[in-house]
């Protein structure tokens, strides 16, 4: 089913309108909030679970059932929290931003719903330390709602009392993993911790904790108004409702739209983006879901659905659905290689696969590069990627591995050509 405007969720995404409080209540939001709350917490967390709705931070975790993980009473005092990752960081991935920035209150009002559903005390929003224009306006809409009586004690008249802090990010990717936002929190380097526990066992302070995206809270009201009947009326089983892609790269027009899960590659480019530059003949491959997903070639990619089941079954993901775009003027080995830097300068050392991982892998994707690597380091490059794999304490050492495996699945003869071409020009130059 194609998306009409009247269904979309964010009505403000590109700023036509203010972001502030009365604007965002004329839009609809913070609209009988107090109602939403009186349904009662396993009422939410039924409607959220019967919406179908995914994370949308990357992994795809059924967001009811996590907040369901969340405690029914604090045994010995604890209060509980719910935490928001506003540390967009993913390379792609450009999609929190526009919430924060032109619908701050559809996050805050999620905030209180989702936490009181979860039986939190307050939301902790973690906000990427070079969001400046975002952290200004975010920090102005929770005073707005303190200065409404939307939060606080007594907050929006519901009887229950919730506070939401912004804190500041400093600029390290992985502080948007979960864990190592719960220690930046905390005031201690952002390192990931071992899972389990996971955090609603032990989290932020060693108290129950749910960590959420942005994007999967600030959809919450909206999901409780219209109902999880219309929300999961979009999309395909077990991949339901709307997102928000971000196309960049080679397209005509790059931008960051809503749409329904599982439009297929080809009508998100033709109707949002402008088709591809130089037309779809020129398109080379995609990476669909923010750079810590593998990449797929453009023959498998056009007709694809755009969900979670329909990327993983090409060997990709749909994880932020940041749409990396690469017609055929990209040098697609020098791109990877490029990711690999980030991965190792991002990796926070802690496990050795990982911190010495990183950093091979980005010098053997650098002497493909060159085509100064011997044939056989492309399966040795390929062992090292296995060797990270699954053997480190977060995903970043996945995340750094699944790009050049990629590389290597769809891509082995340009990689082969280039170390023939460099060969060559090295013996010619030697005679
Ligand atoms: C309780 C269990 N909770 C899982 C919870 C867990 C977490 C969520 C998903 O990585 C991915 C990564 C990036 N009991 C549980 C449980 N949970 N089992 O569910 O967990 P997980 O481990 O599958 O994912 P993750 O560690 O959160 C996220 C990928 O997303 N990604 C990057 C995203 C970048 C951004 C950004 O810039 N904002 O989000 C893109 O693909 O590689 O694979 O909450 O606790 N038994
Ligand atoms: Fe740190 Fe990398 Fe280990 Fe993650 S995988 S904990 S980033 S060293």
């Amino acid at each position: 089913m194609t998306l009409q405007d009247k269904d979309r969720i964010f009505t403000n995404l590109y700023g036509f309108q203010d972001w502030g409080l009365k604007a965002a209540q004329k839009r609809g939001d913070w609209d009988a909030t107090k109602a939403l709350i009186a349904r009662g917490q396993d009422s939410i967390i039924d409607e959220v679970k019967a919406s179908g709705l995914r994370g949308r931070g990357g992994a795809g975790f059924p967001t009811g059932l996590k907040w369901s993980f969340m405690p029914k009473e604090s045994k010995d005092g604890r209060p509980s929290f719910l935490v928001i990752n506003a540390d967009e960081s993913e390379p792609g991935s450009c999609k929190d931003r526009e919430i924060l920035r032109h619908d701050p209150h559809k996050l805050i009002e999620g905030a209180l719903v989702a936490g009181f559903a979860m039986r939190a005390r307050a939301a902790y929003i973690y906000i990427r330390g070079e969001f400046i224009r975002e952290a200004e306006n975010l920090f102005a809409a929770v005073q707005q709602a303190y200065d409404a009586g939307l939060l606080g004690k007594n907050a929006a008249g519901s009887g229950y009392d919730f506070d939401v802090f912004v804190h500041r990010g400093a600029g390290a990717y992985i502080c948007g993993e979960e864990t190592a936002m719960i220690e930046s929190l905390e005031g201690k380097k952002g390192q990931p911790r071992l899972k389990p526990p996971f955090p609603a066992g032990a989290g932020l302070y060693g108290c129950p904790t749910t960590v959420n995206n942005v994007e999967s809270i600030a959809v919450v009201p909206t999901i409780l108004r219209r109902g999880a009947s219309w929300f999961s009326s979009f999309g395909r089983e077990n991949n339901k409702g709307t997102k928000l892609f971000q196309i960049s790269g080679h397209v005509d027009k790059p931008c960051v739209v809503e749409e329904t899960m599982g439009i297929s590659f080809r009508e998100l480019i033709e109707k949002h983006c402008g088709g591809i530059r130089g037309g779809w003949d020129n398109l080379l491959a995609v990476i669909p879901g923010g750079s810590s997903v593998p990449l797929v070639p453009a023959e498998q990619i056009i007709d694809a659905p755009m969900d979670f089941d329909g990327l993983k079954e090409l060997g990709s993901g749909l994880g932020t659905a940041g749409v990396i775009v690469m017609d055929k003027s990209t040098d697609i080995v020098r791109a990877i290689s490029r990711l690999s830097y980030f991965y190792k300068h991002e990796s926070c050392g802690q496990c050795t696969p990982c911190r010495e991982g990183t950093g091979w892998m980005w010098r053997m994707m650098e002497r493909l590069r060159t085509g100064a690597a011997e044939p056989r380091e492309i399966d040795m490059l390929y062992e090292v990627t296995k060797q990270v794999e699954g053997h480190t304490i977060c995903a970043l050492g996945d995340a750094a591995a699944w790009p050049i495996q990629g590389l290597i699945k769809h891509f082995r003869p340009e990689l082969e050509r280039r170390i023939a071409e460099h060969a060559g020009a090295m013996q010619e130059a030697a005679e």
